[in-house]
């Protein structure tokens, strides 16, 4: 009964899943019919359900250089237009810093160069879309388990939250800005890295620039791009609207997983 329920929001979000066969460029897995259906499914069921097949450690596929998608799609903001980002961006990053805060005993202001001295991790992976297009890339960053030890989280911390740089309306008060959350078996998971390079170079600004969230089990909009801070959390209710991401508090699922 569980395993059929969790193949058919696998089927509905994923047609291609399981054939896992080789895609030359960003493929149409999905009609959007399917999608938003999957996107209404039963999420508690589906988080048991997953948690009775995979193993907490369980690894994402991961594929060969030659099936690395020769265009993967850049989507939602691709070009964020903040004074402060647009600053950053034009001085090459340079004077970036990534904020590590919230419930954690030593708070880490990291720059570009310390993040990638930090313990890395190389993977390739499929990028799955909601909407309905998947791509393969590989990417390379730091390891947020090993970042998150070395912050030391206290003891109530149970969600990372990554707050981004860009915003996807023209609100101006901050109540459409981009941010996302996972708990931490996912935070501390082996291929959940913060990725600075994407294909062998440089992340580049319409996929996140200068560092984006990977974590591959998860759907595309939970790899969070152009991730300024990061925040320990007990809960997720004080942030926006209390769902623990922008298109949560839209109505897609928390636990995004795949
Ligand atoms: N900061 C930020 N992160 C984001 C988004 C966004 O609009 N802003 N879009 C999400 C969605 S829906 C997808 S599919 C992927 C797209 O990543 P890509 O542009 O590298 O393809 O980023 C995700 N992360
Ligand atoms: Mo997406």
């Amino acid at each position: 009964m569980i395993r059929s329920m969790f193949n058919r929001r696998r089927v509905a979000a994923l047609i291609a899943a399981s054939g896992a066969a080789a895609l030359g460029a960003c493929d149409q897995i999905a009609d959007d019919d399917k999608v938003a259906r999957a996107v209404g499914s039963a999420e508690v069921l589906t988080r048991k359900a997953q948690r009775l097949i995979l193993s907490p450690g369980q690894l994402a596929p991961e594929y060969k250089e030659s099936e690395i998608s020769r265009f993967f799609k850049p989507n939602g903001s691709t070009d964020p237009d903040s004074d402060a980002y647009v600053a950053l961006r034009d001085a090459g990053f340079r004077d970036w810093k990534l904020e590590v805060a919230g419930l954690v005993e030593h708070p880490l202001s990291l720059s570009l160069d310390q993040l990638r001295a930090l313990p890395s991790r190389t993977q390739i992976t499929r990028h799955d879309c909601v909407e309905g297009w998947s791509c393969i890339g590989k990417w390379k960053g730091a390891k947020l388990g090993d970042l998150l030890a070395r912050a030391k989280l206290k003891p109530q911390a149970k969600y990372i939250v990554f707050h981004c740089a860009d915003s996807l309306g023209d609100a101006g008060d901050g109540s459409d800005d981009y941010y996302e959350s996972i708990g931490l078996a996912d935070a501390f998971h082996p291929q959940t890295i913060l990725a600075y390079d994407m294909n062998d170079a440089p992340l580049e600004v319409p996929h996140g620039a200068p560092i984006r969230l990977r974590v591959e089990r998860h759907l595309g909009y939970k790899q969070a791009k152009y991730v300024m801070k990061l925040e320990a959390v007990a809960s997720l209710d004080h942030l926006h609207g209390g769902h623990g991401g922008y298109w949560e508090d839209r109505g897609y699922e928390w636990y995004g997983g795949i």
